[in-house]
């Protein structure tokens, strides 16, 4: 009690509420910078960097910059107006005190859920000042440059021009307290990404970040004339895009704007990142779900009204966005976080006003740019087929393997160990193969699938002739564990599942197109590692009696100067054709026996490139199809996995 009296001498009741709101921030730090861990203490950069990033979304400020200073201390520099320094009536302080001094509302993580400001944001420089062993700030307007310093939330310097400038703009400099964060650290990465981020969202900012602490400083500078429409094509920039044009869209609605970038890619993720306030919402919210039911409706309609969709061929909202890049950024003056993380935009209006402007310009630049709507309609339609057979599959799988009853296929020769972890399933291309592969395998553990003994012709069936049709019901029924959504990896009978085909083209489509199918319908197999490539010898070495085989065309050399020694003796060369020219011992010793065997385990890189072959091989189109062919033409003998 005889404390406070002793402070309410020294200070004006103001300034017992001004330290009681900053003791609160020290007391708890995570309700205003979520944790005190590494991410905690990269949350200070961001909340300064963000009254920066308002004055310039206010239109005062396009230059940036943020250093990491020696001993971890950081510097964030804008050329705006400069924070007002005059008295404020209310306070009789300066606003610059008042700003680094009094705790403003609510804030990201309080809770309130809301963010309370004149701005978009800034309402943390205090908590970055509690949180602070010492902040000094420099403002650059009038002529003057004033400068006001802090230790953990208290003023040790009260505001005083040290000098004089032609310039304006606010310096920050701050030393995060070790009394407050479990690491001290600073991650130039993480800033440089977070602030690359930031040129994105705000086209036209330059952000300049520094790394002063080593010998040579590292330093980037990111600016993005198209901001969102450069931030959509650096997404995709290691992917290949299916239309050149990133589609821009925007609008505004009162204080709140929207504007969304979209361009496709050919490939199967949905790449949509989504910001509020340039805060990224991964849990998504109002302004990604009036996204989605617009592009869903836009691609419908078109397809509708222009005769590419028939009847009751609609696209589902997954189907339009197989392949697609999408950067949705909304920012409005009452943004609601919600959710378990505060991650998920809650202003219902904002739906809307995404909805409004996703339907009437996409609708626009599909009128406007057919041959790019179209393209994007047909892999849609695309995806829609393959999501149908997937499920034609599954219920093929269903009824004809009778999963339930536990049936087994005519064709498996299975093995006598039933423990999985120690169960060996060989997928053998050919009959003959298969044949040899039978008699000179261990049974105890390995089980042998013929699959294929009369190829088809998979160059020219199409996806859901392939899935449809029952070629693969015996995999299915083998393998134990389902597929699609419904895939079990508890009931998988076989922890090894290693494909066996030879080493030419045909080989090579029965590998495109077994490891497409795991990845779209087994997934998990191929995450856990569970799928491998046999490694058949190319060559057969003989001299006299003795035999050896190579793998290589050098080892195959190496091999063969070896058995030649110094003596000038013929070594008989023999390339094996495939796999069906080996008799049981052969395929035994160089190819199945675990102990002298070579596996090449299949990893998630591997199956994405096969699922990116295989579209192009099975797809519809003959153009690319050709194409691919002839590119790779060279390669076609090589293709492996
Ligand atoms: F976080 C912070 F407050 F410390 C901070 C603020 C940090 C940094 C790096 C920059 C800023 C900041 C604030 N830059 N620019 C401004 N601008 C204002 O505060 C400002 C200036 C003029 C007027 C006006 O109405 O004349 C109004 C405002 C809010």
């Amino acid at each position: 009690m005889s404390d406070e009296m002793k402070v309410t001498e020294e200070y004006g009741g103001s300034q017992i509420q001004v330290l009681e709101g900053l003791e609160a921030v020290r007391m708890r730090p995570g309700m205003y910078i979520g944790s005190t861990s590494a991410s905690g203490l990269h949350h200070l950069v961001y909340e300064i960097v963000d009254n920066a990033i308002d004055e310039a979304l206010a239109g005062y400020c396009k230059h940036i910059t943020v250093t990491i200073n020696p001993g971890d201390s950081i510097t964030v520099t804008d050329d705006g107006r400069g924070i007002p320094v005059d008295i404020q009536p209310q306070t009789g302080r300066p606003a610059l005190e008042v700003v680094y001094t009094v705790l403003h509302a609510g804030g990201k993580f309080g809770g309130g859920g809301y963010k309370v400001s004149g701005g978009l944001h800034g309402v943390g420089a205090s908590v970055v000042n509690a949180l602070s062993q010492w902040l000094r700030v420099r403002v650059h307007k009038n002529g003057n440059i004033y400068e006001m310093k802090f230790s953990r939330g208290t003023i040790t310097q009260e505001m005083t021009i040290v000098g004089k400038t032609d310039k304006t703009g606010t310096e920050v400099t701050f030393q995060p307290d070790p009394e407050m964060f479990d690491t001290l650290e600073y991650d130039y990465e993480i800033l440089r990404d977070r602030m690359r981020e930031e040129a994105f969202l705000n086209a036209g900012l330059s952000i300049q970040i520094t790394d002063a602490r080593g010998e040579e400083p590292v330093s980037k500078t990111m600016c993005y004339a198209g901001g969102i429409r450069e931030f959509a094509s650096w997404k995709n920039k290691h992917k290949t895009v299916i239309h050149n044009d990133v589609i821009y869209m925007h609008g505004t609605k009162g204080d709140a704007s929207a504007e969304v970038a979209i361009q496709y890619n050919d490939g199967y993720q949905e790449n949509l990142l989504s910001f509020a306030n340039d805060v990224r919402t991964p849990e998504g919210g109002m302004h990604e779900t009036g996204f989605k039911t617009a592009l869903t409706r836009v691609l419908n309609a078109y397809g509708m009204k222009n005769g590419i969709i028939k009847g009751d061929d609609k696209v589902s909202g997954e189907d339009c966005r197989e392949g697609i890049t999408a950067i949705i950024s909304v920012k409005l003056t009452d943004a609601q976080f919600e959710g378990q993380t505060k991650a998920k935009l809650g202003n219902a209006y904002i739906r809307t006003l995404v909805d409004q402007i996703v339907t009437e310009q996409l609708a626009t630049y599909f009128e406007e740019h057919p041959a790019t709507a179209k393209i994007i309609l047909e892999k849609a339609m695309m995806a829609n087929r393959a999501r149908e057979a997937a499920r034609k599959a599954r219920d093929n799988a269903r009824r004809k393997t009778g999963l339930e009853s536990g049936g087994m296929p005519d064709k498996l020769k299975d093995c006598n160990e039933r423990d999985p972890a120690l169960c060996e399933i060989y997928i053998v291309e050919g009959d003959s193969a298969a044949g040899s592969a039978n008699q000179g395998r261990d049974s105890r553990f390995q089980a042998i699938l013929p699959m294929w003994g009369k190829m088809l012709n998979v160059e020219k069936a199409r996806v859901d002739r392939i899935y449809g049709n029952d070629k693969l019901s015996p995999l299915i029924q083998a393998l134990g564990g389902g597929i699609g959504e419904d895939f079990d990896l508890n009931k998988l009978r076989y922890h090894k599942i290693i494909i066996m085909s030879d080493a030419d083209v045909d080989g090579a489509h029965i590998r495109t197109l077994l490891l497409t199918f795991f990845f779209r319908y087994m997934r998990p197999l191929i995450e856990h590692g569970f799928v491998y490539s046999a490694v058949p010898p190319l060559y057969k070495l003989t001299r006299g009696k003795k035999t050896r085989v190579a793998y290589s065309d050098e080892e195959r050399d190496a091999v063969s100067a070896e058995m030649r020694g110094d003596s000038n003796v013929k070594i008989d060369i023999q390339r094996y054709k495939g796999l069906g020219e080996m008799n049981k011992e052969e395929l035994w010793e160089t190819t199945m026996d675990p102990e002298r065997r070579t596996l090449r385990r299949i990893t998630l890189e591997d199956a994405i490139r096969a699922d990116e072959i295989f579209t192009v091989l099975m797809g519809e189109q003959v153009e690319p199809r050709k194409e691919w062919i002839e590119r790779n033409a060279k390669y076609a003998i090589n293709i492996d996995f």
